[in-house]
């Protein structure tokens, strides 16, 4: 039996949570277009016979400047300390491998069997274009594999689950066969209304956004909603309008959409009551982090 722990890290939005999302089958971590959407370090136990591997999900690897910024980066690179092999996560937009070039050598020197998976290959014209870009990358560092993947669209991410099996001690379980994450629900609940702030509004209001929840109620039996109230926290009342939108419609599309995943992940119907407040520069000091979770 192979058993251990992976730490999937990477420069911002290169796919991290995608790929965790696609091997675990259901959504543990939320995604979207914009980079630091993961804030917390996030855990996913993927079963197969003969193997257990732990993931950390992590916020991207960057130079960071704000408080947020900075906390999201440390919790990054203290879960590297904790793990028995890195998944560093690349792509091959000119971009990111810019940005992945800068970090490798972090990664490189973390004393851990490193495998490097360059993501996103279905956004190549032709499968031509990614021998250069394997080459480029292989020359970053001392790799234990690179694997080229879509995580998005599943293609190489069960040859990459492969390569880190091989790298994985032999060991016991570390967790019951049942368990898959060491989230609360209400944890996941809270990320769900994230997202949704995220998906649905534009420029800088996802960054000033924190989501907690107020009350998680179980019913009596599944026939009955599970009833939850958060609060979605901003940083300025011009951002609370939007959040709001014009006659509560935006604030609406947030909670039925947020709803429905949650719905899914519970399959249990749920009542969700969402309130929105002003909590001046929480991103900014070290107690207003705290307070969000981070
Ligand atoms: N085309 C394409 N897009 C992807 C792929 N993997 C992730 N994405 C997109 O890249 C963006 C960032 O993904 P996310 O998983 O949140 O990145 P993270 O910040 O590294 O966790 C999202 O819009 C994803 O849909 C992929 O394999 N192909
Ligand atoms: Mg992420």
């Amino acid at each position: 039996m192979k058993s251990g722990f992976v730490a999937i890290v990477g420069a911002p939005n290169v796919g991290k949570s995608t790929f965790l999302n696609k091997v675990m089958g259901f959504k543990l971590a939320i995604t979207s277009d914009k980079p630091q959407t993961t804030r917390h370090r996030l855990l996913g136990v993927h079963h197969e016979p003969g193997l257990q591997m732990v993931f950390l999900d992590t916020p991207g690897l960057h130079q960071a400047t704000s408080a947020l910024n900075k906390r999201l980066v440390a919790t990054a690179l203290e879960a590297l300390a904790e793990v028995d092999v890195v998944l560093f996560m690349a792509e091959v937009t000119a971009k990111g491998m810019e940005l992945s070039r800068a970090i490798a050598p972090r990664l490189a020197a973390s004393g851990k069997p490193v495998v490097l998976a360059l993501n996103k290959i279905d956004l190549l014209p032709k499968k031509a274009a990614l021998l250069p870009l394997m080459e480029e990358a292989d020359s970053w560092g001392d790799w234990r594999a690179l694997v080229p993947i879509s995580a998005l669209e599943g293609e190489g991410t069960a040859e990459l689950v492969e390569e880190l099996a091989a790298a994985l001690p032999d060991g016991p379980p570390l967790f019951p066969e049942d368990v898959v994450t060491d989230l609360p629900l209400r944890f996941l609940a809270a990320e769900l209304i994230r997202e949704k702030v995220f998906r649905l509004t534009s420029q800088e209001v996802p960054y000033g956004v924190a989501v907690t929840v107020e009350q998680y109620l179980e019913p009596e039996d599944e026939h009955h909603p599970v009833a939850i109230t958060a609060t979605i926290h901003v940083e300025r009342k011009g951002q609370k309008g939007i959040i709001i939108g014009k006659g509560g419609a935006m604030i609406k599309k947030i909670g039925s959409a947020a709803r429905q995943d949650m719905e899914k992940l519970l399959g249990q119907k749920v009542f969700l009551d969402l309130l929105v407040r002003v909590e001046a520069k929480w991103s900014r000091q070290e107690r207003g982090l705290t307070k969000m979770g981070l």
